[in-house]
């Protein structure tokens, strides 16, 4: 399953990604922006997705919203699919990069250097402890090691060493609401992500504090990230600073600009 690039191809049936390239072909090309249309392919027609969304497409913007519709939609499909207890594979600590590649969205040159000191991990919506954590603080509780592969939706893949405290662990602490839908993020880069609890609490979604053996890089999340290998790059914050329980959608980033919210890889 890791050779497949595109969130698309996940649920060959049932593909949001895939309905879009027919229709958008059928639509004047200086409509639809080049960089959605390489993100989107696949072969739904236009009628199919205006049946599937309930929407007429009668503009770019009625194709956006029935686009977004078919996505969240791909959501629930891809949720119900979940197995919150299925590994991702693992590899040997011998075949982890390091240096590990950098992706953001914005050059390397820009990356945020948070100070460590003064970090403080907000914890707020549906959890019973609302107390901020230092860095201190998140160091004294138990963690794990897992070397998975990170994959991109921009092309690339890399295996990854990486070090920190299981997320479900973490949730247990802060009384977090397990039956809360959403995990929301928000870094110290003003990226924003979130996730459903199911892979909030799978045991390989971790808290990450150390990559390689050493302390997070800035240019990898420090001074915190998490790491699920079971989603997609763009859903993995790094740099986090605060983290909300909540069932009200979240949405993310890239997910607001029309990435599938799902993102399973
Ligand atoms: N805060 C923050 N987290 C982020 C991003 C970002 O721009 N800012 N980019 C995402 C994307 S698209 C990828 S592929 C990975 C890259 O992580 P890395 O720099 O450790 O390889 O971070 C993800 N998390
Ligand atoms: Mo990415």
């Amino acid at each position: 399953m890791f050779k497949l690039f595109k969130p698309s191809r996940r649920i060959g049936s049932f593909d949001a990604q895939a309905a879009i390239v027919t229709a958008l072909r059928e639509l004047p090309k200086d409509h639809i922006a080049p960089a959605r249309r390489a993100f989107l392919r696949g072969g739904l027609s236009a009628g199919g997705l205006a049946l599937l969304s309930g929407c007429s497409l009668v503009d770019e913007s009625s194709v956006e919203t029935a686009l977004m519709s078919v996505s969240r939609m791909n959501d629930r499909v891809q949720g119900w699919l979940f197995d919150p207890q299925r590994l991702a594979p693992t590899y040997s600590r011998a075949e982890a990069l390091d240096p590990f590649p950098f992706n953001a969205y914005y050059p390397e040159s820009e990356v945020r250097h948070v100070d460590g000191g003064d970090f403080r991990l907000e914890v707020t919506g549906q959890v019973a402890d609302k107390h901020a954590w230092s860095l201190e603080e998140l160091h004294t509780l138990p963690t794990t090691e897992q070397v998975t592969r990170h994959i991109c939706v921009e092309g690339w893949s890399a295996i990854g060493h990486w070090g920190g405290v299981p997320f479900a662990h973490f949730l247990k602490r802060v009384g977090a609401d397990t039956s809360a839908k959403y995990i929301g993020f928000t870094c110290d880069d003003d990226y924003f992500t979130s996730i459903d609890m199911a892979t909030a609490l799978h045991p390989q979604t971790l808290l990450v504090l150390t990559q390689n053996g050493r302390t997070l890089e800035p240019r990898n999340g420090y001074p915190l990230k998490l790491r699920m290998p079971t989603k997609l790059g763009y859903k993995n914050p790094k740099h986090i600073r605060a983290i909300t329980v909540t069932n009200t959608y979240p949405g993310g980033y890239w997910e607001n600009q029309g990435y599938n919210w799902f993102g399973g890889s």
